[in-house]
């Protein structure tokens, strides 16, 4: 299969950990890889471009998507914490970044939610993309928002978005939770790569997990995306058992999908 289907891609949250783990692969995605955070990354590779913006500067994040076929938005706050940040990234952050999609022509993104917009419902239930959002704190919300939003920006202006809910993406599960969470990095350029090359893709909503035996969600809605996971979870399976201590069934992290982010918080403002 030819994956190169863009001319040019724009990844935001270039230095963060997926942004890294991500920058090599997605180059056979595309002819030129333009790359953006607002922190430093150093210099540009073959085939790269770099503009640093920041999420919550609308005329940086308009200057980002000049020239843009396709994005990969990594961009933003990834865990839980006060409100002001997560206000400026998440909120004003994508709605810049689907205004500037607007002005420039650029008609596919794939967003990077997170399991987090469902982080309320419990491990013992199986969910689908039809349930509704139960987020587990104000980085769910701004995850949830990022949804909605981009169903808007389809339903009007034919922007087509895959919202991928990534469940753990790291070179490893990292405890328990993450057998049923995790994500191999191979996996998640093969779900980015289907999402970007799937002929009709819409607004779809999608479970970022690799194919563990262990699951919480059904991606059965979104087939026509063709994501085939290759990794499983269940090679580590020994390994974190032996290492980590048997769970606590009265534990709120042990009882809901969004684990610790259950009980972080309350922040304070800060803006
Ligand atoms: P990360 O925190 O390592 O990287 C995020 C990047 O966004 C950082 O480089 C940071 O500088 C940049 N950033 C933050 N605020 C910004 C702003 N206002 N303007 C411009 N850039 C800004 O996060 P990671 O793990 O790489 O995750 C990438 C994306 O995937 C995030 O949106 C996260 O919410 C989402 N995600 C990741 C999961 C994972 O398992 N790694 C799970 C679920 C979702
Ligand atoms: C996320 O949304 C975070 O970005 C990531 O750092 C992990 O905490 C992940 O969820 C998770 O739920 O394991």
């Amino acid at each position: 299969m030819t994956i190169n289907a863009h001319n040019r891609l724009l990844m935001t949250g270039a230095a963060g950990g997926l942004g890294q783990a991500m920058r090599g692969r997605l180059k056979a995605n595309c002819a030129v890889l333009r790359l953006s955070d607002r922190a430093e990354f150093g210099p540009a590779h073959s085939h790269e471009e770099i503009m640093l913006a920041d999420l919550a500067d609308a005329d940086a994040v308009l200057a980002t998507m000049h020239g843009v076929d396709a994005v990969v938005h990594f961009g933003g706050i990834s865990v839980e914490g006060p409100f002001g940040p997560i206000l400026q990234a998440n909120i004003l952050g994508v709605y810049n970044l689907y205004e500037a999609a607007r002005k420039q022509g650029t008609k596919r993104i794939v967003f990077a939610s997170s399991n987090h917009v469902t982080g309320y419902y419990r491990q013992s239930e199986t969910i689908t993309a039809d349930h509704a959002p139960r987020p587990d704190g104000l980085y769910g919300v701004s995850k949830a928002f990022g949804e909605d939003l981009s169903r808007f920006y389809y339903d009007r202006y034919g922007i087509e978005t895959a919202c991928v809910r990534i469940g753990s993406s790291f070179p490893e599960p990292k405890d328990r939770r993450m057998l049923a969470s995790w994500l191999s990095y191979d996996d998640l350029h093969r779900l980015i790569t289907a999402c970007l090359t799937t002929p009709v893709l819409g607004h779809s909503i999608i479970f970022g997990m690799s194919n563990n035996s262990v699951t919480w969600w059904d991606n059965a809605r979104a087939r026509h995306v063709g994501y085939a996971p290759q990794d499983s979870s269940d090679v580590f399976r020994e390994a974190v058992f032996a290492r980590t201590p048997a769970p606590d069934a009265s534990d709120p992290a042990v009882q809901f999908q969004g684990g610790g982010f259950v009980k972080a918080g309350p922040f304070p403002f800060t803006g």
